[in-house]
Order: structure tokens, then sequence, then C-alpha cells
């Protein structure tokens, strides 16, 4: 109870901040998108969303702070959309309790109107968590959102209880393969024969494949030679605050 009390305070006195992680076209090398991710500023120290993105959920404060979040995400990327020439893309996480309360597609609505961005710069990723946990009205919610125009991503896909199920009840453009798969490439030959068809289902089906979590060279390689279009992780480049982004989007357009 003291946390979410702490949370309240920190959500009203600003301090929580967002980074950036850039995605990349693995055959170009170009940063086509970047992930928003939320940190929180407190007593001197940069405290990461494991530790209170699920308190957050619990007291129901994720429904304002993820407001924020998309709202502060958006109008900076609508920023760096209008200051370049840079068509990048912003995606952004959101948790089971956010996509099911009330007026959720409303307030994205809103938001995007407000920040001038075009729906489908937006991705919203979601785990298969959202789906399981109320899957009728979960469905329903996200195609709603879908039908703004809003692009769907299934985060850290493989891992969930009945993955391809999901691909069945929901309309989605983007999968976003697991770390975990891509930490035994090439060292796990069930995991590379996984993901290799990981990528072929994702381009049969007509969606964008993320691979996330790429930290070695080899794994970089690995999963261009398999086809896979885009990338994400340390050795692309790690979460950064905007003046990162902004220093990139110089750099680039
Ligand atoms: O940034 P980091 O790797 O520490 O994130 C850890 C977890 O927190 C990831 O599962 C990520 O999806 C989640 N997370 C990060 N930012 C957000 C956010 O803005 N909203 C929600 N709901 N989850 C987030
Ligand atoms: O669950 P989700 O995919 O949203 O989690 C994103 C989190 O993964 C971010 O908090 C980010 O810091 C972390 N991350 C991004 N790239 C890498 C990587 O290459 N290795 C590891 N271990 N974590 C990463
Ligand atoms: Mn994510
Ligand atoms: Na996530």
């Amino acid at each position: 109870l003291e946390l979410q009390t702490k949370l309240r305070q920190a959500l009203a006195e600003g301090e929580f901040l967002l980074e950036y992680q850039p995605v990349v076209d693995l055959e170009s090398s170009r940063v086509t998108a970047v992930e928003a991710l939320v940190r929180w500023r407190h007593d001197g120290s940069v405290v990461p969303p494991d530790e209170f993105i699920g308190p957050a959920e619990e007291s129901g404060l994720i429904v304002p702070l993820g407001e924020w979040i998309l709202r502060e995400a958006c109008q900076k990327v609508a920023v760096w959309r209008a200051t370049s020439d840079w068509d990048i893309g912003l995606s952004v996480n959101i948790s089971v309790k956010q996509a099911l309360s009330s007026r959720f597609v409303e307030t994205v609505a809103g938001v995007l109107a407000e920040s001038g961005l075009a729906a489908d710069v937006l991705t919203m990723e979601v785990d298969e968590e959202v789906l399981l946990e109320n899957p009728g009205e979960a469905v329903a919610r996200l195609s709603e959102l879908r039908e703004l125009g809003v692009r769907l991503a299934i985060d850290d896909f493989g891992m969930g209880y009945a993955s391809l199920a999901h691909l069945r009840q929901l309309q989605v453009d983007e999968i976003k393969i697991d770390p975990s798969f891509i930490r035994d490439l090439g060292t796990d030959g069930t995991v590379t024969l996984l993901t290799h068809t990981i990528i072929r289902l994702g381009q049969d089906l007509g969606m964008q494949v993320v691979a996330e979590g790429i930290e070695r060279p080899e794994q970089l390689e690995r999963l261009r030679a398999m086809g896979c279009a885009y990338g994400q992780g340390f050795l692309v480049a790690k979460p950064m605050a905007s003046d990162g982004v902004e220093a990139l989007v110089g750099g680039e357009a």
C-alpha cells in the first residue's frame, strides 16, 4: 500500500519518464520505429518497470499512467516526424487492465487527434496474457482499436499458452519474437528451427516480424539469413532518452 501511494504521487509529480528503444530494418540497418519504455525516477535512482507495472495494475493506476505514457510518446514522435523526413513508427506496450478499462479506445483516439499522429504510425504491443484473462472482451476491444487504424503487435510471441490460436482470434499486424528464442539461436537446434518457423509463419500471414533481444552479431546474421525483416536488442541499440533519439533523427534524416 505504501508503494501504491508513492506511485500515485509519482504520477502527480511527474517522476515517470520514457526511454525509447530503436527497432531496425535488419537489411538496411535503418531505424524504422522506437518502442517507448517507462521508467520511474525516484530517490535518485531509476526504477525499472518490472518493479511497478504489476503494482500499478493492481491498484488501477495503470489506467492514468498508461494514458500519460501514450500521450507523452505520441507527442514526442509527432514532433520528430514533423521536424525531419524520417518516417518513424512508435510502439507502446499496453497491459491487460488498461486494454479492458472503459473508454480505452476513446482515450487512444483522443491522444492521436491531439498529437496529430496518424493512427497507423502507432503500434500497440500486447502480451498474450491480455488475451487469456478475458479473451472475448480483450479481442473485441483490440479489434475496435484496430478499426481506428492502430496497428497491433503480439509481444513476447511464442511464450504464451496457445500463441497460434491468438492469431486466429485477432487481426495482428506484427509479432515480436521473445528474446528467449534469440538467446539460443544457433546453439539449440530446436529453438533455431522454431524461430525460423515463426519468421515464415509471420511472413505467410502478412505480418511484420521483429526479433527481440539481439545481443550478439551471430544472432543478427542468423536472423538476417532466415529472412527476419526487423530486429531490436542491445547489439542494435539500447533504450535511450529522447535526446538520444533526436541525435539519431539528426543523423539519419
Ligand atoms: O524496459 P524493460 O525491459 O525494463 O521492461 C520490462 C517490462 O516492462 C517489459 O515486459 C515491458 O513490456 C514492460 N513495460 C515497459 N514499459 C511499459 C509501458 O509503458 N507500459 C506497460 N504496460 N509495460 C511496460
Ligand atoms: O516485454 P518487452 O518486449 O516489452 O520488454 C522490453 C524490454 O526488453 C525493455 O525493458 C528492454 O530494456 C529489454 N531489452 C531490450 N533489448 C534487450 C536485449 O538485447 N537484451 C535484454 N536482456 N533485454 C533487452
Ligand atoms: Mn514490448
Ligand atoms: Na511487454
